[in-house]
């Protein structure tokens, strides 16, 4: 009788695995990076799991406070920045972080450590009461200041182009964790009955043309006419709007299946409501190695100068073809 054959499909490369195998080829190839790539893997486990247990924890809805940018937080949003905070500083990889949801520079203490991390712990969190995925976003530089002292805020304002690395982990329909170290983009999917990140979306490009739009549009009674005129170009080339009011949400959309994500300066944020060290900077590290391109308007946001860790910026990034038609219009008509 003919043996079954036996098959037993290979798990797939783990985030750890990956990481260590491709160490050497990182710019800045030192155990260090690895190991805090990895602190930011395990913090996000466990906001995920705070996140999927949510509305049964009493952990949902508002917690009576305000953060830095004077928004009401979320519960979430501190249980967030509690779980990043305290694994960065106990993996001992990080002498400082920004975090959106505190005013100073946190010190950690690891004063021999070589790196910062700027990060939003939980974006969107307005939306986890009903479900629609959220995510974390994190920036991480090598400091300028001498090592085995205190950071500095120059330590974080060096600009998008010195990021070592750049990633968000969405909490959606299932968690993925998305990063560059400047060698391309690489996402990796949770196997919760592994508990372990698996590399599921190797070298990710965006596709120069875009189907979708993301903005909201209940400001465009104050968008610029160029503004105004690119949405109507989008519809025209009947580009599908989607959305979803959660950053990394919308901009992973367009990121795998193109389109561009549009956050213009308004009225109620005439700066801009995105943060530019930690949403914009990260987000445009990974788009311009997905081959993608992000702008504020004006320059590419990577090129774009930060004055203060809590500084804001208008963003629009996404498929080239799209960006390109935008920046024409840009030039032809009024600016931004
Ligand atoms: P609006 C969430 O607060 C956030 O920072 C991003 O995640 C999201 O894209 C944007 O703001 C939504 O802002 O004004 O459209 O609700």
């Amino acid at each position: 009788m003919q043996e079954k054959e036996i098959v037993a499909l290979p798990v797939g490369i783990t985030l750890d695995r990956f990481i260590s195998s491709n160490q050497d080829s990182f710019p800045h190839a030192t155990g260090e990076l690895s190991q805090l790539l990895r602190d930011i893997a395990l913090a996000s486990k466990i906001v995920n799991r705070e996140i999927v247990r949510a509305g049964l924890a009493d952990i949902a809805g508002g917690a009576d406070s305000t953060n830095v940018q004077g928004e009401a937080q979320q519960k979430l949003d501190v249980i967030a920045d509690i779980r990043f905070t305290r694994a960065l500083i106990n993996g001992g990889q990080v002498a400082g972080l920004v975090s959106e949801e505190q005013e100073a520079i946190i010190d950690t203490g690891k004063w021999d450590a070589k790196y910062v991390v700027a990060m939003d712990p939980l974006d969107g969190s307005s939306n986890i009461d009903v479900n629609v995925p959220v995510g974390t976003i994190f920036s991480i530089y090598k400091r300028i200041s001498a090592v085995g002292t205190k950071v500095t805020n120059e330590d974080f304002l060096q600009g998008g182009r010195k990021q070592v690395a750049a990633g968000y982990i969405l909490y959606g329909a299932s968690m993925i964790l998305v990063y560059t170290t400047g060698k391309g983009v690489n996402g990796f999917t949770y196997e919760y009955t592994l508990g372990d990140f698996i590399l599921s979306h190797k070298q990710i490009k965006t596709p120069s043309k875009g189907i979708y739009y993301s903005c909201n549009e209940s400001n465009s009674n104050t968008f610029t006419s160029t503004l105004t005129n690119f949405i109507q170009y989008c519809k025209s080339r009947h580009l599908n709007a989607r959305y979803a009011g959660s950053l990394v949400c919308d901009f992973h959309r367009n990121l795998l299946k193109g389109g561009i994500y549009l956050y213009p300066c308004t009225v109620k944020a005439p700066n801009g409501k995105l943060r530019l060290l930690y949403e914009c900077y990260p987000m445009a590290f990974i788009s311009e190695q997905a081959g993608a391109i992000s702008t504020n308007g004006s320059t590419d946001i990577l090129d774009a100068d930060v004055t203060a860790i809590h500084s804001r910026s208008c963003l629009y990034a996404g498929s080239v073809s799209l960006m390109k038609e935008l920046e024409g219009m840009i030039t032809a008509g009024v600016p931004m």
